[in-house]
């Protein structure tokens, strides 16, 4: 086994003054603070946890980032969910994560009650006694620390394990490309329930950094920060990079601020042109939950010359260009293969997505790309169908299967439209059986069971769908 001191205990050793994790509102907690915080919360979570996984559902906070540390001297892996998917979709997600416990904000207490596990709010954990256990001292790296849902080919969220060793070695090479400075202080608008936010907790841990939280993506206050807080790096995603942009109008961010890290999905064109007119540092990287955040990413002295790609493979990372299992050639398009000790040791009780993802030590992205006759890699289309709406990803047969769940619904077809909003959004096209099924019964039946982003946003009705010889529906066809 290899093991490594607690980081946190470290760190709270290392530099205990230090500040962990800043608030909008003044608010600061050191890391000596944050390491007793979350030992006081694992000796209160200690008796109300059950063998098994425990879930977080929560919006950015420090709460949220103690009990997550907490359960990590615990040795409890910690199930992210999303705060805007339904109480269907966390069922289905606490079930296939092997979730015994809920930890939630109080915000989502209530919720909860649809559930079928035991939920506690923050507040409630506070109150309990805590009990007398023994925290971990050392970790284990290969042991599970967390998981993720992502979209899978087959309708159904995989959860993605991400090992201590993941975290570790994303932290690592992270800070391999972009440098360390001791004034670095990281943005956090992005969820903590995705890997692009919750990869900042253990940069700020592992580096000393602090970390400016806010608990949800709001343009003034990132604004703001970005202009007055000494912030350095702020984590985006296309949408809200847009929004920065437009909200900066022709100022400028301070000569301290670093970079924008944009990652989650395709940069665009016109949007890296705003930035570079507008002087705003844009870092672009490739990157997924299964690679524990940046794998590739682009220096900031090549981000003129070579606009528009997602950069190099980061160091102890490898990635290749494979078509039918072989090497493509320079500028040849192919599917985007990955390995390094960043990259996860597979999908949670999935065996056959393992075996199709994983073949001969390489992790099968499904997306698809080219390296340049220099090595840079430029990411052309994501994973088949895979639609990413403001960097959220909604998968086709998700859709498809709950609009087929209602009765009189014979077909039925989800494809991405472009969106200026969003990027992309979801749009579906139906056969019923006679005319009795409303488009707005189904768009009613539509936002019970899904999150609202994956709601389609327009919804016709056909005679047939497009299908292939062997029947098999023909996605890329349904809008023409
Ligand atoms: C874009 C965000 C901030 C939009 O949320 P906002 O504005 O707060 O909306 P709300 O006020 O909550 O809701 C208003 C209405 O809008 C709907 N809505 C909300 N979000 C979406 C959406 N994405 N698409 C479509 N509709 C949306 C609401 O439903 C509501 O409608 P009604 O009233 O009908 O309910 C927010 O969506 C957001 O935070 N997005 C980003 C999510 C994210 O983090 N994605 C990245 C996931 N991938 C990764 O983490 C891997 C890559 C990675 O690691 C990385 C990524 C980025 C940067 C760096 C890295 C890295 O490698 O380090
Ligand atoms: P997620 O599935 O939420 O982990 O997000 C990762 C997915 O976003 C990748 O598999 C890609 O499809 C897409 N993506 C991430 N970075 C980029 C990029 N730089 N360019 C294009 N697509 C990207
Ligand atoms: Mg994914
Ligand atoms: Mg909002
Ligand atoms: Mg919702």
């Amino acid at each position: 086994v290899r093991r490594m001191e607690h980081w946190l205990t470290k760190r709270a050793y290392l530099t205990p003054d230090n500040i962990a994790i800043e608030l909008s509102n003044g608010e600061t907690v050191t890391f000596a603070k944050l390491y007793e915080k979350a030992c006081e919360f694992a000796s209160k979570i200690y008796t109300v946890h059950q063998d098994g996984h425990v879930a977080m559902l929560s919006n950015n906070s420090i709460d949220m980032a103690v009990a997550f540390w907490a359960c990590t001297y615990l040795n409890v892996p910690v199930v992210f969910l999303n705060t805007r998917l339904t109480a269907v979709e966390w069922q289905t997600q606490c079930e296939d994560a092997d979730v015994k416990t809920v930890i939630c904000s109080d915000q989502y207490k209530e919720d909860t009650q649809q559930l079928t596990l035991k939920a506690y709010a923050f507040s409630e954990i506070h109150s309990f006694r805590p009990t007398e256990c023994t925290l971990i001292t050392d970790m284990d790296l290969d042991l599970v620390c967390s998981m993720m849902f992502t979209s899978g080919t087959t309708g159904r969220a995989k959860p993605v394990i991400q090992t201590y060793n993941n975290h570790w070695s994303s932290a690592i090479a992270s800070a391999l490309n972009l440098g360390l400075m001791s004034n670095d202080k990281w943005l956090a608008c992005l969820p903590l329930f995705h890997i692009g936010g919750l990869s900042i907790l253990f940069k700020s841990v592992i580096y000393g950094m602090p970390v400016y939280l806010l608990e949800r993506f709001d343009e003034e206050k990132v604004h703001n920060a970005l202009m007055d807080r000494n912030v350095t790096i702020v984590s985006v995603v296309a949408v809200t990079c847009s929004r920065l942009l437009e909200r900066l109008a022709d100022g400028y961010y301070p000569s301290s601020f670093r970079c924008m890290l944009l990652g989650g999905g395709p940069a665009p064109k016109p949007l890296l042109e705003k930035a570079k007119e507008k002087h705003v540092p844009i870092v672009q990287t490739y990157g997924m939950t299964e690679t524990c955040s940046q794998i590739a990413t682009l220096n900031e002295a090549d981000a003129l010359r070579k606009l528009g790609s997602a950069g190099k493979p980061l160091f102890s990372a490898s990635l290749q260009i494979q078509v039918n299992n072989t090497r493509a050639k320079p500028n040849q398009v192919g599917e985007i293969v990955v390995k390094g000790p960043m990259v996860t040791t597979g999908y949670y009780r999935r065996e056959q997505a393992n075996k199709e993802s994983f073949q001969n030590g390489w992790f099968h992205t499904g997306d698809l790309g080219y390296l340049d006759e220099e090595g840079f890699l430029f990411v052309v289309d994501r994973r088949s169908d895979l639609i990413i709406s403001g960097g959220e990803n909604i998968y086709p047969a998700e859709v498809e299967e709950v609009l087929l769940s209602f009765e009189g619904v014979q077909e039925a077809g989800v494809t991405a439209v472009e969106d200026s909003k969003w990027g992309q959004v979801p749009v579906a096209y139906v056969v019923t059986v006679n005319e009795m099924v409303t488009a707005n019964q189904l768009l009613a039946h539509c936002r019970e069971k899904l999150a609202s982003f994956k709601v389609p946003k327009q919804l016709y009705f056909r005679d047939q769908l497009p299908r292939n010889a062997t029947n098999k529906l023909q996605r890329h066809r349904l809008r023409s």
